[in-house]
């Protein structure tokens, strides 16, 4: 009998790396400069682009700031802003889908760290709110800058959502989503084929300053793509994560923005820590091969051995 063929399923994704924003930088710049890179994504034929976390801002955690109305000002209410229709606009006239991260205030006054996902017609078809908040909620002086998102934002309420778009089993996810390994298999669990995802990764830990625990810049990289890498092969699903990089507002952030194949390979990457756009044709039928033998869940995994994972946190040692 012949081989059964796998029909190629093909998405062309960009990655749109973005370089640093300046805190006095405006939404309608930084729209301006994705624009610009959604042109260059349409003349590479792709359909669909990744803009990173916080994307129409500075990475404003990096600040503890007691007035909250100045916390707003980074905030969005509406979606998209008079300042972000011109993306939306941009990108349905190009027919090209896109993930884009934001701040998001709700009606309520509720404050989370929010990805959408915007289809090729232009319509949002899904929304994230990061559930992965790294770390601290008061302000830590000692450190050399904040990363206060635990002040700034409540965890994700809608937990980890799949869609049907762009002829596959579409999942988003926001920075620190990235490196923890339920992230990637509760999405597994639902068939995810495209890991969407934005991150800004500060070069250096300050916690790691204050406490004299350096951990070398090239350890920060290499953990970027090692969680990446694990968790695309262990789900067998493309991940695409795009990084804010570059010296902003004098903090160092990592690039090394990324396209990983279902076999844990990196096929694109970033070479800059500014604008870049990299791409890739991701073929999803790719992500059956790993789905069918390996990591076929429903014949090898053994829930029976893993309610520990779902009703406890921390770790509790043995007496
Ligand atoms: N934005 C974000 O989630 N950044 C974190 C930094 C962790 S160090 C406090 C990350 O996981 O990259």
């Amino acid at each position: 009998m012949p081989p059964k063929q796998l029909v190629p399923r093909i998405v062309t994704v960009g990655a749109a790396q973005m370089g640093p924003i300046a805190r006095t930088e405006t939404r309608r710049s930084c729209v301006e400069r994705m624009i610009a890179m959604l042109r260059d994504a349409a003349c590479k034929g792709c359909h669909v682009v990744v803009f990173p976390e916080l994307a129409l801002t500075t990475f404003f955690p990096r600040w503890f700031m007691p007035d909250w109305r100045e916390v707003d000002a980074f905030f969005e209410t509406e979606m998209p802003s008079a300042d972000v229709r011109p993306l939306f606009d941009e990108a349905k006239r190009l027919k090209i889908g896109f993930y884009l991260g934001y701040a998001e205030k709700t009606s309520e006054g509720r404050r989370f760290n929010t990805a959408i996902l915007v289809d090729r017609e232009g319509a949002i078809v899904g929304k994230y709110r990061k559930i992965h908040l790294p770390g601290h909620a008061e302000n830590e002086p000692e450190r050399p800058f904040q990363h206060l998102e635990k002040r700034y934002f409540e965890p994700g309420d809608i937990g980890f959502p799949v869609w049907r778009t762009l002829g596959g089993i579409v999942g988003m996810a926001v920075c620190n989503d990235r490196r923890w390994p339920e992230t990637y298999r509760v999405m597994g669990l639902k068939g995810m084929e495209l890991m969407l995802l934005g991150y800004n990764t500060p070069a250096i830990n300050g916690w790691a300053m204050v406490h004299s625990a350096p951990e070398p810049e090239h350890l920060r990289q290499f953990h970027n793509h090692l969680v990446m890498q694990a968790g695309a092969y262990q789900n067998s699903t493309w991940v695409v994560a795009t990084a804010k990089a570059g010296i902003e507002e004098g903090c160092s952030l990592i690039g090394g923005s990324c396209i990983v194949a279902p076999t844990g390979e990196i096929v694109a990457l970033a070479r800059t820590v500014g604008d870049e756009l990299i791409v890739a044709d991701c073929d999803l039928s790719l992500c059956t091969y790993g789905k069918e033998t390996t990591f076929a869940f429903s014949q090898h995994r053994r829930i029976e051995h893993y309610g520990l994972i779902a009703s406890q946190t921390g770790v509790v040692e043995p007496s």
